[in-house]
């Protein structure tokens, strides 16, 4: 049975990619039946696909959003809640998944570096703040407008879009003593390359998942398996 120590000293960041809600029955992106078999990113994930075709873009996270509504946080999401309700502030959480399913099970410290699917916000990027919204819209001409007439667009960031909070990250991954990667295969960046930030500051890291991810070389400790069944009772906390 492998052990995360936590020591008191420690600073935690954790990074969770689409493995973690693999076992919640939400698909990942390159698996057999991942998201992306039988679809290309740039006609669905890009700006210029938004541009190009705004009804199947939202489409395509209106099915998500009825993914989403019917998936229950599992085990792993439920232990990084209790980490973090044990160590508090020396807990941070970054996860790449739009999903909520680390909030409902309970977790606080966390940031959607991807946007997050309960939000929309203007296409014309007018300042106004996004909005809850997990309306399953069923054509485009149901998608509401912000005051300033433009269109809303799903609060995700799309592939050469600049992810969110990259300050906040920066600054948690400078103080990280332990990284913990979750469920993520390591191709997109900048995401990927946060453990060699963590690395370059002497951190330990730490992957979890059923396989080595592409950057696999850049972590001292491999924990091998579903999270959902080797995170329970991993992290000793001294
Ligand atoms: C940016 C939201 C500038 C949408 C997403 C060439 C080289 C390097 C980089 C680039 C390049 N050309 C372009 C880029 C940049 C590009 C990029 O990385 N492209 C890749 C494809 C090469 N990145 C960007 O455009 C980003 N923006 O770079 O801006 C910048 C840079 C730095 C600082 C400021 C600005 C924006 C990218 C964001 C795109 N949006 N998501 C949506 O969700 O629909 S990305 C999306 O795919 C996910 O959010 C995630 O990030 C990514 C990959 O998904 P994973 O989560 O890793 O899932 P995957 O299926 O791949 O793997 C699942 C893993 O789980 C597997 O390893 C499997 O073993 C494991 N697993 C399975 N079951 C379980 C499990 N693990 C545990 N338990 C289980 N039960
Ligand atoms: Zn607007």
């Amino acid at each position: 049975m492998s052990i995360i120590s936590i020591f008191p000293t420690d600073r935690v960041f954790v990074l969770t990619g689409a493995g973690i809600s693999a076992e919640s029955g939400l698909p990942t992106f390159r698996a057999e039946d991942g998201l992306w078999v039988g679809r290309k990113v740039e006609d669905i994930c890009t700006p210029e696909a938004l541009a190009r075709d705004p009804e199947k873009v939202w489409l395509f996270y209106a099915d998500r959003r009825a993914d989403g509504l019917k998936a229950q946080p599992n085990p792993a999401h439920k232990a990084l809640a209790e980490l973090e309700a044990k160590i508090g502030d020396r807990f941070f959480l970054c996860t790449q998944n739009i999903d909520t399913l680390h909030e409902a099970a309970g977790s606080k410290r966390i940031v959607h570096m991807h946007g997050r699917l309960d939000r929309a916000r203007c296409e014309r990027e007018c300042g106004r703040p996004p909005v809850e919204d997990m309306t399953i819209y069923k054509s485009l001409s149901e998608v509401p407008r912000c005051p300033c007439g433009g269109r809303l667009r799903p609060h995700i960031v799309f592939f050469g879009e600049i992810p969110l909070e990259m300050e906040r990250i920066e600054a948690e991954i400078a103080r990280a003593t332990l990284m913990i990667v979750i469920g993520t295969s390591g191709n997109v960046y900048p995401a990927a390359g946060f453990v060699n930030w963590a690395r370059a500051n002497k951190a330990r890291t730490v992957y979890v998942g059923p396989e080595p991810p592409l950057n696999a070389n850049v972590f001292t400790q491999y924990v091998e398996g579903k999270a959902g069944q080797v995170l329970p009772g991993i992290f000793e906390v001294r």
